[in-house]
């Protein structure tokens, strides 16, 4: 049996050329860019499934994954009407749910100002 490299067993993983669960990524060398995209991707799937739908977050959800996992990075968030106003302006197709895509572009919105590049 040939042995794969950590980085073609990621391609072929994420290429889905290979039959392998992905519990496997994680034992291969990731990078830290890597884990931190593996990191939001997991927390979503965990606080998206505690009520509704697996695949979005309700607003309960989304206030109780601020609270505990954004907690540096948004202020107020125990606040329900906080949470309200943030869950209106990143609900982008007003379902009332937020999808993992709604979810990446409000993450995106937080790091690109604490990154200083809304200035
Ligand atoms: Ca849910
Ligand atoms: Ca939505």
């Amino acid at each position: 049996m040939r042995l794969i490299c950590p980085r073609e067993l990621s391609q072929r993983l994420c290429a889905g050329t290979l039959p392998l669960t992905p519990c496997l990524l994680s034992l291969s060398n990731v990078s830290s860019m890597e884990a931190a995209i593996n990191t939001l991707v997991s927390q979503f799937k965990a606080f998206a499934g505690k009520e509704g739908s697996n695949h979005t977050l309700s607003k309960n959800e989304l206030q109780s994954l601020l609270t505990s996992q954004l907690p540096h990075y948004t202020k107020n968030a125990s606040d329900s009407s906080v949470t309200d106003q943030l869950m209106s302006s990143v609900d982008k197709n007003n379902d009332g749910e937020l999808s993992f895509l709604e979810f990446w572009q409000f993450i995106g919105q937080l790091a690109s100002t604490h990154g200083g590049f809304n200035k």
